[in-house]
């Protein structure tokens, strides 16, 4: 049975829904800073291109990746925010902390997500060096803060 599709490739970035009006809130984590700076300007400057107003745009920081589950449940239970992006980097060491940080972020990301039926935007690097994500925070992969940005964008416009 024929089915109407919408492309939803974050690379593609043509009709996108209106986000005049939409307020969004960026969480970012301060763990490696050099990574989520850029991530984070990469979301914002992103936001903006693509008509949000600057006023509309909420940023608060959290300590760690491990934090922003907590923080997209209190910007998600906002009810003037339309979406929550979360950026975060968690890089391997030589313990497995960062499984355990990566999963409970994922999941806890999701939950909420469900929860407050609004898009929350998994905007975290899990590389297993600091190049690596350097690579992608600005550098020769691009930047995941702008995908990230965009993806929160296509799911307002997802309806059914
Ligand atoms: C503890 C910790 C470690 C070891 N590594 C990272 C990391 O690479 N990226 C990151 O965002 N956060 C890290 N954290 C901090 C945890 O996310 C969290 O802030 C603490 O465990 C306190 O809950």
């Amino acid at each position: 049975m024929a089915s109407e599709h919408k492309n939803l490739s974050v690379f593609s970035t043509e009709n996108l829904p209106d986000i005049s009006e939409k307020h969004f809130a960026i969480l970012v984590a301060e763990w490696n800073s050099e990574v989520t700076d850029p991530l984070f300007s990469g979301a914002y400057q992103t936001l903006l291109r693509f008509g949000a107003k600057e006023e509309f745009i909420h940023v608060q920081t959290v300590p760690g990746s491990y934090e922003l589950s907590y923080g997209a449940a209190l910007a998600a239970q906002a009810s003037h925010i339309d979406a929550v992006i979360c950026i975060g980097c968690v890089i391997q060491g030589e313990t497995r902390h960062n499984d355990y940080i990566n999963n409970a972020v994922a999941h806890g990301l999701t939950q909420v997500s469900i929860q407050y039926n609004k898009p929350v935007i998994f905007g975290v690097l899990t590389p297993n060096t600091l190049q690596q994500a350097l690579d992608r925070a600005g550098g020769k992969h691009g930047n995941k803060g702008d995908e990230a940005a965009i993806t929160a964008i296509k799911m307002l416009g997802v309806s059914f």
